[in-house]
């Protein structure tokens, strides 16, 4: 299917489908300068995303965790959306039928006019902090709201584990209030995805800037592709494991998804 020819079959798709669920990964924030998971070879500092991500690793050496966290805050509160995220907003905004489910936890597609009620995190978000113990959280608004963040952002000297966030109410370890590796999803996320797909059949299924590699999150494309939903793939990279998911009619959009998605759009 040549390129013009497939944008044209995927726009009459988009118009005759009543139900759209769109996974969203680390890619649509990567025009917003913010790194992807695959996109460091997933390491920082030599160490594997993955095992960081964890936590194990977290009151194993809880420095190294939120020293990674911390630099990743510091970097999402400068982050403003992309081109990416607001297109994505308003192909929501005009689709009834449509659920986002947002694997990102930088709160930048949170800050358009996506409608609330279509767009699911499911992965937790970097903008709270909360406590290991008890039910204390916080939101961040600036680095200056935390000595720990602020302290990394000067990088004036490294951190130690006195420099930790730690507790108001009972003064043990804060953490990041994301969802980690073995850890159970965003509360509620998981039955209301759940619900949403059996309600009806989910006609396109559209999986912008995600390796399809993490799960529950690619359970849900891999459910409503098994109902007969078509799937089209916003992507830089075609790898072989995004391209073994296609049918002969589905879609594979390469490039970068702040061109692609105001593409779509127009
Ligand atoms: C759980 C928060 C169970 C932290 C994240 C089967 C079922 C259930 C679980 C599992 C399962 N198999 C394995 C598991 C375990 C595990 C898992 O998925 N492991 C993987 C490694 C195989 N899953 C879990 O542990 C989940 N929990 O299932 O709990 C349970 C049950 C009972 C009791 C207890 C537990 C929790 C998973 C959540 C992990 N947390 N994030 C943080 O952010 O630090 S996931 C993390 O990975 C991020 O959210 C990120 O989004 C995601 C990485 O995936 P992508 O978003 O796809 O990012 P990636 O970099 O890989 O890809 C980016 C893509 O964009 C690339 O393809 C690139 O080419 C492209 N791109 C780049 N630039 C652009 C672009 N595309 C377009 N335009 C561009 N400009
Ligand atoms: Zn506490």
């Amino acid at each position: 299917m040549d390129t013009r020819e497939a944008w044209s079959t995927f726009a009459d798709k988009l118009r005759a489908s009543q139900r759209v669920l769109c996974l969203v990964g680390a890619g649509l924030s990567a025009p917003s300068g913010l790194d992807t998971w695959r996109g460091s070879n997933g390491l920082w500092n030599d160490i594997n995303l993955r095992d960081l991500a964890s936590p194990n690793k977290f009151f194993e050496d809880p420095v190294t965790v939120w020293t990674f966290y911390g630099e990743r805050l510091v970097k999402t509160l400068a982050a403003q959306p992309n081109l990416a995220h607001h297109a994505l907003a308003a192909l929501a905004t005009g689709h009834e039928g449509w659920l986002t489910i947002n694997q990102n936890v930088d709160g930048l597609l949170e800050q358009t006019e996506h409608p609330m009620t279509r767009l699911l995190g499911i992965h937790g978000t970097l903008r709270t902090i909360r406590c290991t113990s008890c039910n204390y959280n916080t939101r961040i608004e600036s680095p200056s709201d935390v000595p720990f963040l602020l302290l990394l952002s000067t990088q004036l000297r490294s951190v130690t584990l006195s420099d930790l966030p730690r507790c108001p109410v009972c003064t043990k370890l804060l953490r990041p209030g994301v969802v980690w590796f073995g850890e159970m999803l965003a509360a509620g996320a998981p039955d209301t995805i759940d619900d949403w797909i059996s309600q009806d059949d989910v006609d396109l299924v559209i999986a912008v800037g995600t390796s399809l590699e993490v799960y529950p999150a690619t359970e849900w494309v891999e459910a409503v592709r098994e109902s007969g939903a078509s799937l089209a793939i916003i992507n830089t990279e075609k790898t072989d494991r995004l391209v073994d998911e296609l049918n002969d009619d589905d879609w594979f959009f390469e490039g970068d998804a702040a061109d692609i998605l105001p593409r779509i759009l127009d």
